[in-house]
């Protein structure tokens, strides 16, 4: 592309015939699963802990090296019977940078999430900062896993231990990731993943919560069947958190691909990371060597004042391209209802998390992306960022035209707008 006039932003033909999502299922083997599906059938067990879910809470121990693994029906309910499990009240310190179900698992149970900052370099929550939003009425740490970057679990655990602190990981990026070699699932009190269809692993819905604590697993165990243990005897408050068959399934025939789902992230992460070097105010969010990770987020930070765009106009841009770029996790839960009303100046205190939400961008990635679409991305991508001045020029100059329609059409024009010079 040489021309910017042949941008689908301003009228051009999309780069891209059909769209490409961030979060596109990974699926495996499809007449495997399609067989535990027959075989699902044929027995009639659908849900209510039937042998693929048993199966699969050993595969997944087994592959965590984890006590127990509970699945669950989803990553927000796993959240929610974890933190009830572990009793927490009052304050709850957490990032505002996450997606909306961590604190909101926390505010469903009128627990107060109390939002900090990240460390800027890792984006996850930054263990200097929560020792500072510690209160008498706080109970516990909920960490985040951002991107699948661990968080600094040994600084959060001596914090933890100093101040009796329950410590609860949101590990719904973080599903087949270690720090200092141990596999995510055995750090702090419990982890919670998401098995959503968006994540490299998937159940299509379902999560699982992590533990090595017996009498943890055992609450957690009841809690998600109603509080039943037996057949009519009730012995706690619990809820519906089961994961069902179907789900399990699609679980256990995604574990045999998993090496392949992570190769093919891997694959990808690389070429993103070759071809968008060097491009002026692009910058791929980096792993550190020597860990495992699933790379299933790749995240793109745009400096505005480096390419002459900013990352709302380039999401923009590819979008019109048909490529579903995602502001993970714009604007900051801080920023979100109820939380924005409740603590209106919470920004005040989160300064590295407001630069991330203004500046970060999510490209596709997954099984359902080749090195070629991603060559041709990257590709744009340089392009857009070359010529951003001019573009962003030329977006000033279609705003304007609209609004110069938009007071045609009201016939009662209230302000002058002047024109900026188009640029080509
Ligand atoms: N904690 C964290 C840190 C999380 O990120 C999440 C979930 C949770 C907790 C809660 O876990 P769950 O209760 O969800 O298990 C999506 C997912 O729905 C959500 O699971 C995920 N995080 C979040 C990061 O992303 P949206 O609102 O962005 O979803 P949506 O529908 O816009 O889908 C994203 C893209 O994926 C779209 O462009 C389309 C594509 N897609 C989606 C689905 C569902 C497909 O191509 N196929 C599909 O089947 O939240």
């Amino acid at each position: 592309m040489k021309d910017i006039a042949k941008l689908a932003v301003f009228g051009g033909q999309p780069a891209f015939a059909e769209t490409l999502h961030v979060g596109s299922p990974n699926i495996g083997d499809r007449a495997q699963l399609m067989a535990r599906i027959e075989t699902m059938l044929d027995r009639r067990r659908l849900t209510n802990r039937g042998p693929y879910v048993e199966e699969l809470e050993q595969r997944l121990a087994a592959f965590l090296g984890v006590k127990h693994c509970i699945t669950m029906c989803n990553g927000t309910v796993a959240l929610e019977i974890a933190i009830r499990a572990l009793g927490l009240t009052g304050e709850v310190i957490v990032p505002s940078m996450t997606f909306i179900a961590t604190p909101h698992a926390l505010q469903w149970q009128e627990i107060t999430p109390v939002f900090c900052d990240i460390d800027p370099q890792t984006m996850t929550i930054d263990p200097a900062q929560v020792r500072r939003m510690i209160t008498p009425k706080t109970s516990g740490i909920l960490g985040v896993h951002l991107w699948g970057r661990v968080c600094n679990t040994e600084a959060l655990q001596e914090i933890a231990g100093e101040h009796q602190l329950a410590l609860l990981f949101d590990a719904a990026h973080a599903f087949g990731c270690s720090r200092n070699g141990r596999m995510v699932g055995n750090f702090g009190d419990a982890e919670v993943f998401s098995f959503h269809a968006t994540k490299f692993f998937n159940t299509f819905e379902g999560g699982a919560v992590a533990t090595n604590n017996d009498e943890l697993a055992a609450r957690m165990r009841l809690m998600q069947n109603f509080g039943f243990s037996g057949l009519d005897n009730v012995i706690y408050i619990g809820t519906n958190g089961k994961m069902n068959e179907v789900s399990a399934a699609m679980g256990l025939t995604g574990l045999e691909s998993l090496d392949e789902f992570m190769a093919v992230n891997y694959q990808h992460y690389l070429q993103y990371e070759r071809e968008l070097a060097d491009i002026p105010g692009i910058a791929l969010f980096r792993f550190e060597p020597g860990e495992q990770y699933n790379y299933q987020y790749i995240a793109v930070e745009v400096d505005a004042n480096r390419c002459g765009l900013s990352r709302d106009a380039f999401v923009e841009i590819l979008h019109a391209e048909n490529v579903r770029a995602r502001r993970y996790f714009y604007p900051g839960c801080h920023r979100m209802e109820p939380y924005r009303s409740y603590f209106p100046n919470a920004g005040m205190l989160l300064p590295a998390t407001e630069r991330a939400v203004e500046r970060f961008m999510l490209l596709p990635t997954g099984t359902a992306m080749d090195s070629q679409s991603i060559s041709r991305l990257c590709g744009l991508i340089r392009f857009i960022a070359e010529n951003g001045s001019r573009i962003h020029v030329n977006l000033l100059h279609r705003t304007q035209e609209a609004q110069l329609e938009a007071v045609s059409i009201a016939a009662k024009p209230k302000k002058k707008i002047t024109r900026t010079p188009r640029v080509s």
